[in-house]
This record gives structure tokens, C-alpha cells and sequence, in this order.
């Protein structure tokens, strides 16, 4: 899953696809290297970061949207907001990504009433203080517990178990040690019986582990989605679409 930010102040492109064409070309490229899933996000989730209005959203990914028409692998919005779910999703999108794992009702309703995937994700407290003090007794199992759950309001709000992903949700609400236990965890988390997906990506655990800020973390990213897939991770959301591919193809030819 190939990362494209239609965001001003987006956690690692600083706002450099922002603007539309380059936000599509982005895309294209992310292709053009293997992505097999593109995900467009509005809304800066970074820690600390302000949330932004439905309006503004809109008008951040539904150009980037409307300019990936025809494309031959699916588009997955990365959003909690119902309204935005809604409208992408009547453009055409696939896949909806909710941080938020569909917990307002309006955005269960919204994925449930719309033939697409979902994926579900765990995170402590909001992006504005998620990551002041996360607390956990055991951080593996209560993610766990927190995402069987949210599969099972899924199922019961009628989307089918082959719609749903799953996703921990790193550096949302964890501490370095809370990161590095879910990456050593992930097989308990594909357990679950639905695909799991991580997001690693650039992330800031991976400049606590290396020292690099977050224009040097390409070789940390590749790494942690290794590992990632090598505990049963089937999709992972990266910006570093070709050298992520690249590696995949040795632990592939490794595997088979
Ligand atoms: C994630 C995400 C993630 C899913 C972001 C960033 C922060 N969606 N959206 N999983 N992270 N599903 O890319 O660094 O980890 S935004």
C-alpha cells in the first residue's frame, strides 16, 4: 500500500504532494514501483496535529481521487470522517482506512451500506494527545481484545469478515517499547483470522532506533516491513514504494 499525502503538513512529505498533480503523479509513480493498493489521506494524523474540517478534506483528496480515475490497482481513503467516506466511496474508492476502526456510527453506517474493504486500526487517546503517556498493561493482548472487537461490531453492522483488515496501529497512543512488543507480537494479531496490516512507515520509532530524522528512514522502513510480512503481515502501508517491493521479492523467493 503506497502512501500519498494530500495534506500541507503531512508527517513525512512536508506538504510537497499537496498540490494535486503532484499528489497524482505521486500516485502513478508509487505504481509504476508496485503498489498494489494507493491510500490518500487528508487529514494529518501526526502527534500533535489539528484536525481539519470536512469541507477542507474534500477538497484535499477528492481532486487526487477524481485524478486517479481508470488506474488499475485499488484507491483506499484514509479518513475517520463518514462524510469523506461517503464521497470517496461514490468516486469510485475500494477501500476505506479508518484510524478510528469505525467506531462513530455514521462511519460504520457509511462502509456498511458501500461494497468496500475496510481496515480497522487501534490507537490510544487523539492524534492532539495520543502520545503524552500511553499506558498499557499488556500492549499485544489489549490491542488484541480492542480489534477482535471491532471486527465482531463490523460483522454485526453486516460487513462481511472478507471485507475487514486489521491494523495495530504503530505510534498511535505507544511508546518505543509498546511498538517494538506489537512488531514482536504481530503473529498473535493475525491470528484474528482477518488480514493485518502495518504501517511503519518513516515512522518516529524508527528514528528513536537509528538516529535519522525522517528524511534518511528509508532503510529502517524496508526493514521494519520485512519484518512485518515475515510475522504475517499482508499488507503494509509504506512511502518507499520500490525499495519496499524489492525487498518483499527476496523474502518471497526465500519463503517459496
Ligand atoms: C497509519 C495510517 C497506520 C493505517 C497513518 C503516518 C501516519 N493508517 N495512517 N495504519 N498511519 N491503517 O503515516 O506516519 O499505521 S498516518
Amino acid at each position: 500500500m503506497g502512501i500519498v499525502n494530500a495534506t500541507p503538513d503531512s508527517f513525512s512529505d512536508g506538504g510537497q504532494h499537496s498540490q494535486r498533480d503532484a499528489a497524482v503523479a505521486h500516485a502513478q509513480r508509487l505504481i509504476a514501483e508496485g503498489a498494489d493498493i494507493i491510500d490518500i489521506g487528508g487529514e494529518s494524523t501526526r502527534p500533535g496535529a489539528q484536525p481539519v474540517s470536512v469541507q477542507q478534506e474534500l477538497e484535499r483528496v477528492m481532486p487526487v481521487i477524481e485524478g486517479l480515475r481508470g488506474v488499475q490497482v485499488p484507491i483506499s481513503i484514509d479518513t475517520c470522517k463518514p462524510e469523506v467516506m461517503q464521497a470517496a466511496i461514490a468516486a469510485g474508492v475500494q477501500m476505506v482506512n479508518d484510524i478510528d476502526a469505525l467506531q462513530d456510527a455514521a462511519a460504520m453506517h457509511a462502509v456498511a451500506a458501500a461494497n468496500v474493504a475496510v481496515c480497522l486500526m487501534h490507537k490510544q487517546g487523539d492524534p492532539q494527545t495520543m502520545q503524552a503517556q500511553p499506558q498499557y498493561r499488556d500492549v499485544v493482548a489489549e490491542v488484541c481484545e480492542f480489534l477482535r472487537g471491532r471486527i465482531a461490531a463490523a460483522e454485526a453492522a453486516g460487513i462481511a469478515r472478507v471485507r475487514i483488515a486489521i491494523d495495530p496501529g504503530f505510534g498511535f497512543g505507544k511508546t518505543l517499547e509498546h511498538n517494538l512488543a506489537l512488531l514482536r507480537g504481530l503473529e498473535q494479531l493475525a491470528g484474528l483470522g482477518v488480514p493485518l496490516l502495518a504501517g511503519l512507515s518513516r515512522k518516529s520509532m524508527l528514528g528513536a532506533l537509528t538516529g535519522q530524522d525522517v528524511e534518511h528512514r528509508v532503510h529502517a522502513s524496508v526493514a521494519a516491513a520485512l519484518l512485518a510480512v515475515q510475522r504475517g503481515a499482508k499488507i503494509v502501508r509504506v512511502h518507499d514504494v520500490g525499495a519496499t517491493v524489492d525487498a518483499l521479492k527476496i523474502l518471497n523467493a526465500v519463503n517459496s
